[in-house]
């Protein structure tokens, strides 16, 4: 279904190298001009992840990442809540099992929102669907250190079993680098989120364009 300026193609097309900011991972160094780095590289999507520290300041650089994915024509998305998706004008919320539930985003932020979902089993997923998710996170694909409650890795047949049983597009999450991004891609998933490989790189925008390389590589091969 359209969400405003997102078709379902364009979300799947934006979905391809979906990068995820992070505090720690910043290391100092000016979370903003980072996105703009991993934009200037490649990255289709940004998600404001915000963990820790006042929401004011989460609110004042979500402003900032809202008008360098507006410029660069990438998604933008913030983690977990739906208050601050709706303060910065982002393009959607991602939600998680204990988060919002999807048919209350839904209905509290209207059909333009896009709304993304973390299911932990199938049933889940074909839940999030059915309540009006746009897309799914699935993880851990890989072994990551960069969230420690992420329970052990599912492997990319777990990317297969949800996009067999889905309409909506499936992003892959967890432990995704260059070397492993395109048996992601080649179980089915539209695209790979990523925080350590990107926002944890010395070089944020060589790393963003290796990612969208080996992405469009494996998109390429099975003709979408
Ligand atoms: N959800 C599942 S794994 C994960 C999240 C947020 C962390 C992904 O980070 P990285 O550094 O790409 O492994
Ligand atoms: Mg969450």
């Amino acid at each position: 279904m359209q969400r405003g300026a997102w078709s379902p193609e364009r979300l799947r097309a934006a979905l391809r190298v979906y990068v995820i900011t992070d505090q720690t991972l910043a290391r100092g160094r000016s979370q903003a001009e980072l996105v703009a780095q991993a934009l200037e590289g490649g990255a289709t999507a940004v998600q404001l992840r915000w963990k820790s520290g006042p929401l004011r300041d989460a609110v004042e650089l979500g402003r900032v990442l809202r008008q360098l994915c507006r410029a660069a024509g990438a998604l933008f998305i913030v983690n977990d809540r739906l208050d601050l998706a709706l303060a910065v004008e982002a393009d959607g919320v991602h939600l998680g099992v204990t988060d919002l539930p999807v048919a209350e985003a839904r209905r509290l932020g209207g059909d333009d929102l896009v709304i993304g979902f973390s299911p932990e089993t199938l049933e889940q997923a074909q839940e999030a669907e059915a309540a009006g998710a746009d897309y799914l996170g699935v993880g851990p694909i890989y072994a990551t250190t960069t969230k420690p409650d992420a329970g052990a890795p599912v492997g990319v047949a777990h990317v297969q079993a949800i996009v067999q049983r889905v309409h909506i597009p499936v992003v892959g999450i967890g432990g995704i680098t260059a070397a492993n991004a395109a048996e992601v891609i080649r179980a089915g998933a539209a695209g790979v989120a990523v925080i350590a490989a990107v926002f944890g790189a010395e070089d944020v925008r060589g790393a963003a364009a290796a990612l969208r390389q080996v992405v469009d590589a494996a998109r390429g091969e099975r003709g979408r």
